[in-house]
């Protein structure tokens, strides 16, 4: 594991060169948006996307330089994301990766613009994918606003914030990390593979694995809220105890919500199986993600 922890590192800073690179610097007039995003976008994300997104090339032996394009974009629309979901609006979380939120740092104004920003940059990046055989800038374009839209990235928000301190069940919940989860971690993956033009059978592989491991991501993400809240508080954890209403463990319980992680992961393993020996990262990281602490 320590192999691909080093690996996962490297990646990390690959991506974070690429994504310096490719933004605007902080004193581009006018500098204050600049900055915001900047100070969003170099905050200690685990770069999850883009590095799915540079393995997914690797498994359609493409090369890492035509990937940082869309392993770029991704992380730039999921940060996006997470700015406008801090909002007072939306969440209004004051802190994000240990550290204020863009709207305590710079006011409610400039949080909503960076994000605005970073949304379209996003748009600015992935078009500059190297155009394949199969795919071009308008594909690429395409993909990613298909995941942004009011279908998958927003509409998830949309029914996250309608289903707000209602009790939903697992299908009402389902749909939601569908759509707010999933949806972004497909089409990181799906990208890598297109920037390697991948064939449909490999779109496919790529697509199957991205639903499950994101849908798995966001089951282990509950669980740990759990299990990290109930063991600051110094507790054993339980059956519904100190939980959000709508969430895996909440409406499972803590080992059913275990066992729906494991289930997933290894639906999203078994979707490999068509990418062969170079889809072994892609592996290593599902199941390490799995084995995140509980
Ligand atoms: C369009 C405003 C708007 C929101 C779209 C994606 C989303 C919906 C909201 C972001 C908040 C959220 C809790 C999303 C669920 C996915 C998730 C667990 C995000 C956190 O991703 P990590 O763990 O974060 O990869 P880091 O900080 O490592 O990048």
């Amino acid at each position: 594991m320590s192999e691909l922890k080093t690996w996962l590192k490297s990646q990390q800073e690959i991506v974070d060169r690429a994504l310096d690179s490719l933004l605007p610097s902080e004193d581009t007039r006018p500098t204050t948006i600049h900055q915001a995003m900047r100070y969003s976008m170099f905050a200690g994300g685990k770069r999850l996307r883009p590095v799915l997104c540079l393995a997914a090339a690797e498994a359609c032996s493409g090369n890492i330089e035509a990937a940082l394009f869309p392993a770029s974009a991704v992380e730039v629309m999921h940060t996006y994301s997470l700015v406008h979901d801090d909002l007072p609006c939306m969440d209004d979380d004051d802190l994000r990766r240990g550290r204020p939120t863009a709207h305590v740092v710079y006011g409610e104004g400039i949080a909503v613009l960076a994000g605005d920003a970073l949304l379209t940059e996003a748009f600015t990046i992935v078009a500059q994918t190297p155009t394949t055989k199969r795919y071009n800038a308008r594909d690429y374009v395409l993909e990613l606003s298909q995941t942004g839209g009011s279908k998958k990235l927003i509409g998830g928000q949309v029914l996250d914030l309608e289903g707000e301190g209602k009790n939903l069940n697992q299908e009402q919940l389902v749909h939601i990390h569908e759509a707010k989860t999933a949806a972004l971690l497909c089409s990181s993956l799906r990208l890598g593979g297109m920037s390697a033009n991948c064939s449909a059978e490999q779109l496919q592989a790529l697509t199957d694995f991205g639903y499950n491991l994101g849908l798995a991501f966001q089951v282990i993400d509950d669980i740990l809220d759990v299990t990290q809240t109930t063991e600051q508080l110094g507790k054993t954890a339980g059956k519904d105890e100190s939980v959000d209403k709508s969430t895996y463990p909440a409406i499972l319980g803590l080992e059913e919500a275990k066992a729906e992680a494991v289930r997933l992961t290894q639906l999203a393993l078994d979707a490999l199986k068509p990418l062969g020996e170079q889809a072994t990262r892609l592996e290593q990281i599902a199941r390490y993600m799995l084995e995140r602490e509980y």
